[in-house]
């Protein structure tokens, strides 16, 4: 039987604990705790590097470790990855929305956050075997861009990386290719915001990294609408193929998650649930997706993956707004061979 909640299927199940993590449980002075990283370590520790702002309006990134994923979190004592804008000026306003993958051809964790420079938000990246020390590579897309994963490993022989640039035409997913992470070229609009009275109409970005399925890439991405009581936040469903990730197979219609518990609806920014992390359970099919609630809070829904492409399957629809925009511009589909 198909759970339903004014008839629509529901995909993700709030955790009744949530908030799961809260500024009080911080063990140093924080406003608000929210946009958190996830991955599961190999002991099965589950890792959540957290978007911590402090009263300057500022944040940085701290881990906090937890054996169930859910509760007993040890919350690092002082900030993690802290801006330094002495030797990386991009992040003089703080590091924010951190999206972690592991990178098994590196053996290293693979850190993609916002830097918010003085020129507006960018892209940077840093690599990490323990979540204790970093090696930075500094800004990889240059602002206004942000919403950024690296996928785990090459396509073809070039690492690919999801990203939101903010464009004259709005803000789209983009995808780019890069020989050596530092590099980026090929870029190519693979989804974009739809418009008019759409959930997604006015922007959108990726939320957590890319899922790796048989079926393709799932992808779980945020959509903006913005109402005159301010912008709403929701989740939609997109899945890319596997060996040419710039192109949408299938695209759902309607949002799939959105805010409405209070946690979600009441906070520093109303009505946002914005995923940056997930693991995934022992059974490799149940996702555990870790949320901000309304810039505020950590939250934690489960969904199942094949329930997700099952849905897409049946609700969604070829999407060819990526392959418009690469056949109009260049005349040609595969970049990373030119
Ligand atoms: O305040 C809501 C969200 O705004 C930003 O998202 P975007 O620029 O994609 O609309 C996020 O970076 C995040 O800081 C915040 O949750």
């Amino acid at each position: 039987m198909i759970a339903s909640h004014h008839h629509y299927e529901i995909l993700f199940h709030r955790h009744p604990r949530n908030p799961i993590l809260t500024a009080a449980d911080w063990p140093y002075p924080v406003n608000s705790v929210f946009n958190a990283g996830a991955i599961r370590l190999p002991d099965g520790t589950t890792l959540l590097l957290c978007r911590v702002e402090d009263r300057r309006g500022h944040s940085h990134l701290c881990a906090a470790r937890s054996a169930n994923g859910i509760d007993g979190w040890q919350i690092d004592p002082q900030p993690t990855l802290l801006p330094d804008p002495t030797n990386y000026p991009e992040e003089v306003w703080g590091i924010e929305d951190p999206r972690i993958t592991f990178v098994p051809e590196l053996k290293k964790y693979a850190i993609t956050y916002t830097s918010f420079s003085r020129s507006g938000p960018g892209v940077s990246l840093a690599l990490t075997e323990d979540f204790r020390s970093f090696e930075r590579l500094g800004v990889v897309m240059p602002p206004d861009d942000k919403d950024a994963a690296l996928l785990p490993h090459r396509i073809g022989d070039y690492w690919a990386l999801i990203h939101r640039p903010v464009t004259g035409a709005g803000a789209h997913i983009w995808i780019s290719y890069s020989a050596d992470l530092r590099h980026w070229g090929s870029q190519q609009l693979i989804l974009e915001a739809r418009r008019g009275a759409w959930w997604d109409a006015n922007k959108i970005g990726l939320s957590p990294p890319p899922i790796e399925t048989a079926a393709g890439w799932l992808m779980i991405y945020h959509g903006v609408r913005q109402t005159a009581a301010g912008s709403l936040y929701r989740l939609g469903l997109a899945l890319f193929d596997l060996r040419t990730p710039e192109h949408c197979l299938r695209r759902g219609e309607s949002w799939v998650f959105g805010p409405e518990a209070p946690y979600e609806r009441e906070g520093d920014v109303a009505n946002v649930v914005f995923p940056c992390g997930y693991t995934i359970g022992p059974d490799d099919d149940t996702l555990n997706l870790y949320y901000g609630g309304a810039d505020t809070c950590i939250a934690l829904a489960t969904g199942s993956i094949r329930v997700l492409l099952d849905w897409l399957n049946r609700h969604g629809q070829p999407d060819r707004s990526g392959w418009r925009e690469q056949n109009e511009t260049h005349g040609r589909r595969d970049l990373r061979v030119a």
